[in-house]
């Protein structure tokens, strides 16, 4: 009896080892050269080519998402560069958890990093000062056709082009979602989300800010409420609610103080227009308690509901 139910275990076992091997070997897919054209280089002007489709073995290539890409570069002269601290748990929130963003629609932000080369710069808005010095540069990738474009910087190592010829044979491209719905109709160009599916885009008739024309597969921050998901869940919290606490707490400091009326009084009066391409309100934007696109008194009385009240209690 005994040895049988042992037996059983070990089938068990070994059947979710299979699984488990079979399940990471499908999240490990790349999404990179979709045709085999050989779709998959970019160019770096002092370390040769770069491959998003990764050739050798040991790791997986490049996975693009609206939100980010993960898996790793292969530099054929400088070795692995990995797209983000997700690849091997390496996320931490001291270390900002780095890695390579994309905001649903193809423009790239964030940082990589290389075994030999340190930290790589997809864009100069990671610290926006720097933009007039080095000139405003970026990696894109068209919504459309899956093709990257522009230039990341590499601390050590300069430029990294990621259109260094016109031929799209030798440019990096990502596949198709599939999902059978083409962009800008596709509110997540990049993930396969047939239902399209977009949670704040009811906050408008409710009087919420944080609409947004972003579907919930590509979206940081579902709800609209100013917390992005990764803090909802970190919280415990349900992302796709949306939490006037949180709303109120424009500070980010978990709790509704005397601080947040400070900030929001020092854009008093002012007006904006939101980006609806933006899943996350920042700056004046995310001041506004209510659909009106302005900071007035409406929002006052709104923060003021919640005062002293901490996230913890939201939903
Ligand atoms: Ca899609
Ligand atoms: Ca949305
Ligand atoms: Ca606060
Ligand atoms: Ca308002």
């Amino acid at each position: 009896m005994v040895s049988r139910l042992r037996k059983r275990i070990f089938t068990a076992t070994v059947l979710a080892a299979m699984l488990a091997a079979v399940v990471s070997i499908v999240s490990a897919a790349d999404t990179i050269d979709p045709g085999a054209t050989g779709a998959r280089y970019a160019w770096g002007e002092n370390v040769g080519w770069i491959n998003a489709k990764a050739p050798t073995t040991g790791n997986p290539g490049v996975v693009v998402s609206g939100l980010n890409l993960t898996g790793y570069m292969w530099g054929e002269n400088i070795g692995w560069i990995n797209m983000n601290c997700s690849n091997n748990a390496l996320c931490t929130p001291a270390n900002k958890n780095w890695g390579v963003t994309n905001d649903g629609i193809g423009h790239l932000a964030g940082y990589a990093w290389g075994e030999n080369v340190g930290w790589i710069s997809f864009s100069c808005n990671n610290t926006p000062s720097t933009c007039a010095s080095t000139g405003t540069y970026g990696v894109a990738i068209d919504p459309v056709t899956g093709l990257f474009s522009g230039k990341a910087w590499g601390e050590n190592i300069g430029w990294i082009v990621f259109d260094y010829t016109t031929s799209a044979a030798n440019r990096v491209k990502t596949a198709d979602d599939g999902d059978g719905i083409a962009y800008p109709i596709d509110n997540c160009p990049f993930d396969y989300n047939p239902t399209q599916t977009n949670t704040d885009a009811g906050n408008t008739a409710l009087n919420r800010p944080g609409a947004d024309a972003l579907g919930d597969a590509c979206d940081v921050n579902i709800s609209g409420d100013g917390y992005t998901n990764a803090q909802h869940v970190a919280l415990g919290k349900n992302p796709a609610l949306y939490c006037p606490i949180m709303r109120a707490d424009v500070d980010g400091d978990g709790v509704v103080s005397v601080l947040d009326f400070v900030k929001a009084a020092q854009k008093y009066g002012q007006t904006f227009t939101p980006d609806p391409t933006k899943g996350l309100d920042t700056g004046i934007q995310r001041l506004n308690q209510d659909g009106d696109n302005k900071i007035s008194v409406l929002d006052f009385v709104k923060m003021a509901q919640w005062y002293t009240k901490s996230v913890t209690t939201c939903p």
